[in-house]
């Protein structure tokens, strides 16, 4: 359809089985993230790429352990594995994902002091990606999101992207999720709470 876009977010080695920060069967969705990419009138990828040494990395934080959480200027972070490092094998798709079709790439987390799950805002919720503006430039109202992993930057992206007045669908056989502390289940419901049509 003319006016709807497919958003493929985060299909990346390190969010894959063997990756930095692997999601459980990350890559057993990239057959069916194909069939949606075929099937789709735009396509719309995203990509997290951080800096070396960026401050969502456990790394950058001695003492600190992956997956405990900090304060951060802009609200509480989780702490991760390094991970998708700008130009790394890591940061790259995955080898199966049948990109070429997309007409944007949208990196994020690519400023070493906030991360940015989202594809819309960067972690703070104001500061823009410019993905709204450019659908919105486009015509494009209506959006399916695919992609890794489910309960964070996809799910931060449908929130986002309803907010900002989209009609959303989440294709939820075709997500994985980290599910840290029952984040799965929190944010499949403030999706449902906020319009989003979980498919
Ligand atoms: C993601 C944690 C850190 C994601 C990105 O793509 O869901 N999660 N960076
Ligand atoms: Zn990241």
């Amino acid at each position: 359809m003319a006016d709807a876009a497919l958003i493929v977010i985060d299909v990346q080695n390190d969010f894959c089985p063997g990756g930095r920060l692997a999601v459980a069967g990350g890559d057993e969705i990239v057959p069916l993230v194909n069939r949606l990419i075929a099937k789709a009138g735009h396509v719309v990828l995203t990509q997290d790429w951080h800096p070396a040494g960026h401050s969502s990395f456990a790394s950058s934080h001695p003492g600190k352990e992956p997956f405990s959480t900090i304060q951060m200027p802009y609200g509480p972070q989780t702490l991760w594995p390094d991970h998708c490092v700008q130009g790394s094998e890591g940061a790259a798709f995955h080898p199966g994902l049948e990109w070429t079709k997309a007409e944007l790439v949208v990196r994020k987390g690519f400023r070493k002091a906030i991360d940015s799950y989202s594809a819309f805002f960067e972690n703070d919720h104001t500061t823009p990606t410019g993905l709204g503006g450019y659908l919105r430039e486009r015509g494009i109202g209506r959006l399916t999101l695919a992609g890794l992993a489910t309960d964070f930057c996809v799910a931060y992206s449908a929130l986002d992207a309803a907010k900002l007045g989209f009609e959303v669908t989440v294709v939820m056989d075709a997500c994985r999720a980290i599910d840290l502390g029952g984040s799965l289940a929190a944010m499949t419901e403030k999706m449902k709470d906020a319009g989003v049509r979980i498919a």
